[in-house]
């Protein structure tokens, strides 16, 4: 039985040698170790045996299964290493490898100036109200003192919808009384962004789709030298201490007196072009004081409240910024233009 016990060990331990793979290695865990394995008969026959030769049988058979299962553990756990060096090496991840370069986008020219006059105004106290680009005649005109069949109007014609009466606006006004009507009868101090648009002849300056950003302030005793300064300090912070501007009497149905402003021609320097109509000077803006009609439409009392208001197109603004000399330039998508800003 010794003898036999030898063999057993000596066959498993050279079997083992055969055991390359962790499939193999539980076969040969089956054939050596497992319920009928040669080494288990051993034990099942322990019980015939004569009773002096149980202790040294019993003995050298524990020994022998201690040592296999031992030999067996090793092997599982050097294959299962191997295995796992095998997978480091053939899923390595090369971290020097240069990454792959991401597209960056950037701002829009309308939207980095546009951010800055948010920045300017909030400065200087105003809030930023959102109003709607779908709206009704009475809120794009009426409302604003510019009746049915008023000259005005021809001025800025626009989009209508399929609705009589609703149409896409043409200027951020509108904004004022929605504004005012959510204030009043509280001061105000807002600016309006948004777009507008306009049934126009596209040209250098203008086209049928435009930013602009509406300015109101309504209150006690605000009077056309608070509108002047606002405007003149806002232009300053905008294009330099140095920038010349100016205002001109104008008109406007919502506003009186009513004015533009203007800001040196960039690309001539004043001398005249055909950006500037050959005049030296770039309309930004056209401003006054509320109408004493629309502070009523408004909510306000125009014998207790004064206040100006002012529209402005951010392109323009990007035009002086960069030098760009052509507003179609905005809208092209083409990206040779963006990616210079
Ligand atoms: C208005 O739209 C008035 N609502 C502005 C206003 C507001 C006056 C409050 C008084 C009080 P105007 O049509 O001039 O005004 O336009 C104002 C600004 O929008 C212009 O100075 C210009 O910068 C810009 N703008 C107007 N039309 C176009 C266009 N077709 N393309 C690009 N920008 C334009």
């Amino acid at each position: 039985m010794l003898e036999e016990l030898e063999r057993i060990q000596t066959a498993g331990l050279a079997d083992l040698e055969q055991a390359t793979s962790e499939p193999l290695l539980e076969q040969w865990r089956v054939a050596h170790l497992g319920r009928s394995a040669p080494l288990m008969q051993v034990f099942d026959k322990f019980g015939s045996l004569a009773k002096e030769a149980r202790p040294v049988i019993g003995k050298r058979a524990n020994e022998v299964k201690r040592l296999l299962e031992a030999r067996l553990a090793e092997r599982a756990s050097a294959l299962h290493e191997q295995a796992l060096v095998r997978a480091l090496q053939s899923e390595t991840l090369d971290v020097s490898l240069p990454g792959r370069p991401s597209q960056q986008g950037r701002l829009h020219p309308t939207t980095q100036t546009l951010r800055r006059i948010y920045e300017i105004f909030a400065e200087m106290g105003f809030q930023v109200y959102r109003s709607r680009e779908i709206e009704s005649d009475e809120y794009n005109f009426e409302l604003l003192n510019i009746p049915a069949h008023h000259p005005a109007r021809d001025m800025w014609d626009t989009f209508h919808t399929q609705t009589p009466g609703v149409l896409l606006r043409t200027h951020t006004s509108p904004g004022q009384i929605h504004s005012m009507r959510e204030h009043a009868p509280n001061p105000v101090r807002v600016i309006l962004p948004g777009m507008c648009f306009r049934y126009e002849q596209i040209s250098a300056r203008k086209e049928i789709q435009f930013n602009q950003v509406e300015g109101l302030a309504v209150g006690h005793e605000i009077t056309f030298g608070d509108l002047k300064g606002t405007l003149t300090d806002f232009a300053r912070r905008m294009f330099g201490d140095s920038v010349r501007t100016r205002f001109r009497a104008s008109h406007f149905p919502f506003t009186e007196p009513s004015a533009e402003m203007d800001v040196e021609c960039f690309i001539c320097g004043g001398k005249g072009c055909n950006v500037c109509s050959h005049t030296g000077w770039l309309e930004i803006l056209g401003c006054g004081m509320v109408h004493p009609v629309v502070l009523q439409n408004g909510g306000y009392d125009p014998a207790k409240f004064t206040g100006f208001a002012f529209g402005m197109g951010p392109e323009r603004i990007a035009m002086l910024r960069h030098r760009i000399e052509d507003i179609r330039y905005f809208w092209s998508n083409d990206l040779r233009f963006l990616e210079q800003f």
